[in-house]
């Protein structure tokens, strides 16, 4: 499978999150898509660097003021005191109910908390052009579907599905998802379908395609009652207005079995083939692995395979998108696990 790879994913590397109260390392840092890269080529699939400028789709799919505020953050930063290129923004303050949103602030922090949803994705001098090349990647990915590749892999970081159509969150920027079921749309394909498979609920990209009946969005991940991002994936999430029928999420219980996990992507694909999609992405989480140090699910490397042998039993053109899995060393592994089980379906 041809999987995209940008080494400016290396130029998004804050040094720490918070995490109970402590500064941690980062769980998503640039060890994740080196070792899928290193186990890409161990098992001889071709990586090609994006070649398709994703500023179209993305303001398609972003409100312009937050891309503009993204891609300027780290300048604004250092513009505000000398030395803060050695430290990193965290938002303190959000617009919550009763507040405005429609006024942007001038006070930086303040505007940071105007476009982020929490304290959990961290800034760094390079976050901007590392969420580019992964957008570049989703829209790269589409334009080789329409000249006949099967599928595409975009072997990308920071993930995406948590960002909305203006803020970020969980570690996501720019929704490589939303951009790769967008530009499918815009080359012809009338009915894309996203299946999100990441532990977490894709909130961003639900959001981002709520009130469509053009991108069906389904979600199998841990029950947001007790699992980030909390406030987004509840089972009676279905859609609005033209999207009233187009949304499928199946929230799983912290510590659901392997049975019920694929219990639940049998679901998921009924309804995918239930809509006629004509193009699949495919937000590809692999936290829910057994043993992700952030996650409760028990997926081992013979389940990915599993998972992508149904997925390719979809029989659907199909671009696949790099989420989350914290388990840096067998991130390479079990990604590459659902793309060989995905080629072996085929
Ligand atoms: C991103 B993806 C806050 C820690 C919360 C949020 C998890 C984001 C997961 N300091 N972490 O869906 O894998
Ligand atoms: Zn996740």
């Amino acid at each position: 499978m041809i999987a995209l790879f940008s080494d400016q994913h290396l130029l998004h590397a804050p040094a720490f999150e918070f995490f109970r109260g402590e500064r941690v390392p980062c769980f998503e840092n640039p060890a994740r898509a080196t070792w899928v890269k290193e186990r890409l080529l161990q098992r001889g699939h071709e990586i090609r660097a994006p070649h398709t400028d994703s500023r179209p789709v993305l303001v398609q799919v972003h409100s312009a003021r937050y891309l503009a505020f993204l891609e300027n953050a780290w300048r604004d930063w250092l513009a505000l005191a000398p030395g803060n290129g050695a430290l990193q923004p965290f938002p303190s303050v959000w617009p919550v109910r009763t507040l405005r949103s429609d006024i942007e602030p001038e006070n930086f922090t303040a505007r940071l908390g105007l476009y982020a949803m929490d304290n959990g994705s961290p800034l760094s001098a390079g976050t901007w052009a590392a969420a580019k090349a992964g957008a570049d990647a989703a829209a790269s990915a589409a334009d080789l579907l329409g000249k006949g590749q099967r599928a595409v892999f975009c072997c990308s970081r920071p993930p995406g599905h948590h960002a909305g159509a203006d803020f970020m969150g969980g570690y996501c920027f720019l929704n490589n998802a939303a951009v790769a079921a967008q530009a499918l749309r815009n080359a012809g394909h009338q009915r894309v379908a996203v299946l999100d498979v990441d532990y977490h609920h894709g909130n961003g990209t639900q959001s981002i395609f709520y009130d469509r009946a053009d991108v069906l969005f389904v979600s199998l991940h841990g029950d947001p009652r007790t699992e980030y991002p909390f406030y987004l994936g509840h089972a009676d999430e279905t859609g609005a207005g033209a999207g009233l029928g187009f949304n499928l999420n199946l929230p799983l219980a912290a510590g659901t079995s392997v049975d019920a996990w694929f219990a639940a992507l049998e679901q998921a694909c009924i309804r995918i083939t239930r809509y006629s999609a004509q193009a699949l992405v495919v937000s590809l989480g692999l936290d829910t692995f057994a043993d992700d140090p952030i996650c409760t699910f028990a997926l081992r490397a013979d389940d990915f395979q599993r998972l992508g042998q149904r997925l390719a039993a979809l029989g659907l053109p199909t671009v696949f998108v790099l989420e989350g899995g914290y388990a840096a060393e067998a991130l390479g592994v079990n990604a590459v696990q659902v793309l060989d089980g995905f080629e072996q379906g085929n």
